[in-house]
């Protein structure tokens, strides 16, 4: 019996390499006519169409993170019976090592990034992997000290069973991919199956005053909470890690919690204060979160494409220490705009782009948004409405979708641009 491999992006490619190594047989899927099954080789067949999918042929299926619960490809094999697997269950599945799993609305890349400094800077053989665009399943094998630090997303998890971290963090929630996920509760609902199949031994690092039952009976440590918080100035976790504030790395209160989480996490791996403290000034921010660009005219350029939502924005808002001009913008995911509080560090100008404009216009409208249609003229517009000491942000609230084939994308351009201006 052979496996359907569902999607042939990153995650499909990934999963065609593991079975081929492994001399399994199977069959792709995709419902894009148009896409090259490069690295599908092995493949004994490549189907386009649900129909043509014939259930009997298959013992399971792996599915990448971007095909939709309902789409009618997995429900066709579901309703014949066929077990539709997410591609980190599979991974799961064939991983001998500890997993520290990551999730949250944001500051998941950047907290998965830091453990995997720890670990890995600490002499531990550690994959950082997962939605960062590093598939789980490409890294796994049977070395039960090889540590797996896995960045996941609510895509991710909607289909996940057996999927058991030995630390698993949830940052925090805020309203994100309602589109896809129909609705705040969905969505967290599919974050919090992070937790369903830990045990007691397995540890849980959630936020604190969080109102939705945790499941699954990993050993609940709350961030900040009594076991690990700010001590006058250390980041204590008890009884034996201490570390003073200023050794944590990236501005901003959001990233001190992050590095909370983070120090969390890789301590319970065995990582000592002392081994965080000598690490952690080695450690420099991702590119496209809060990325300083350079200067232009006195104006100081920071790219915080990966702002996708109000929860991401706000924060960015909030560790601006000088006056600024913000970019928002980009493709609808149902947000509520109402929900970002410009007010708690007013801006000196407002610029809009894109589909988000007009809704961005209507519920900012205190702040007289100036409007713009393409991405371009909002990085024009927000230099122009700038002064000399002033930052120039791009944290643009929404996904770039609309404009652009993904977040890098549009930050890349927004480098191009000050490239472009600082040239002239
Ligand atoms: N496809 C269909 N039918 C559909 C949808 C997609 O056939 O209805 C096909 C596409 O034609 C394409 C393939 O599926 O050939 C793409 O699969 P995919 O969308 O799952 O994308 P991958 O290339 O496998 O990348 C995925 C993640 N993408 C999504 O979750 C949408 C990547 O996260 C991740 O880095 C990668 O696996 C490795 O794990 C991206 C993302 O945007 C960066 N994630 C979201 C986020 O961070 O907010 C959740
Ligand atoms: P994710 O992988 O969850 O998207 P990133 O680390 O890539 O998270 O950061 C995405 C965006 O969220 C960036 O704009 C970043 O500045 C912001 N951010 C990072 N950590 C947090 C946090 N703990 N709370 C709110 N926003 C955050």
């Amino acid at each position: 019996m052979r496996t359907l491999v569902i999607g042939t992006g990153i995650t499909g490619r990934a999963v065609a390499a593991f079975l081929t190594g492994r001399g399994e047989p199977f069959d792709s899927y995709d419902d894009n006519h148009k896409t090259k099954p490069e690295g599908f080789e092995a493949s004994l067949q490549h189907i386009f169409m649900p129909e043509l999918v014939d259930p009997k042929r298959y013992s399971r299926a792996v599915v990448s993170p971007g095909l939709p619960r309902q789409h009618p490809v997995t429900m066709r094999l579901l309703n014949a019976g066929v077990p539709v697997l997410a591609e980190i269950e599979l991974a799961f599945r064939h991983a001998a090592g500890p997993v520290v799993a990551i999730t949250g609305s944001n500051g998941k890349s950047t907290t998965a990034c830091m453990v995997h400094h720890l670990l890995s800077g600490a002499g531990r053989r550690a994959s950082l992997c997962g939605n960062i665009g590093v598939p789980f399943i490409s890294r796994v094998d049977d070395d039960p000290d090889h540590c797996y630090v896995v960045e996941v997303s609510s895509f991710q998890l909607e289909r996940v069973e057996t999927f058991k971290p030995k630390v698993a963090v949830l940052l925090n929630i805020s309203p994100d991919h309602l589109d896809w996920h129909g609705g705040f509760e969905n969505y967290a609902a599919a974050k919090l199956r992070l937790f369903a199949a830990q045990t007691e031994e397995d540890l849980a690092l959630i936020p604190p005053d969080f109102s939705m039952q945790i499941p699954g009976e990993g050993t609940q440590v709350v961030i900040p909470g009594p076991d690990v918080q700010m001590r006058k100035s250390d980041l204590v976790i008890l009884p034996d890690f201490s570390l003073p504030l200023e050794k944590l790395p990236l501005p901003g209160p959001h990233n001190r919690l992050n590095a909370m989480f983070a120090c969390c996490a890789a301590h319970l791996l065995g990582i000592t204060d002392h081994q965080a403290e000598d690490l952690f000034p080695d450690f420099r921010g991702l590119e496209h979160r809060m990325e300083r660009v350079g200067v232009l005219d006195g104006r100081v350029w920071i790219n915080d494409t990966k702002a996708t939502n109000v929860q991401a924005c706000q924060a960015a808002v909030e560790s601006m220490q000088q006056s600024y001009v913000i970019i928002l913008g980009g493709c609808d995911k149902g947000e509520d705009f109402n929900e970002l509080k410009l007010e708690k560090n007013p801006p000196r100008a407002v610029v809009t782009y894109g589909e988000t404009a007009d809704k961005l216009c209507a519920a900012l409208a205190d702040f007289k948004p100036h409007k713009t249609h393409l991405f371009r003229d909002a990085c024009m517009a927000a230099q122009r409405l700038a002064r000399t000491g002033d930052t120039v942000l791009l944290s643009p609230a929404c996904a770039s979708f609309d404009q652009f084939d993904n977040f890098g994308k549009r930050g890349k351009e927004f480098k191009r641009i000050f490239e472009e201006l600082a040239s002239t």
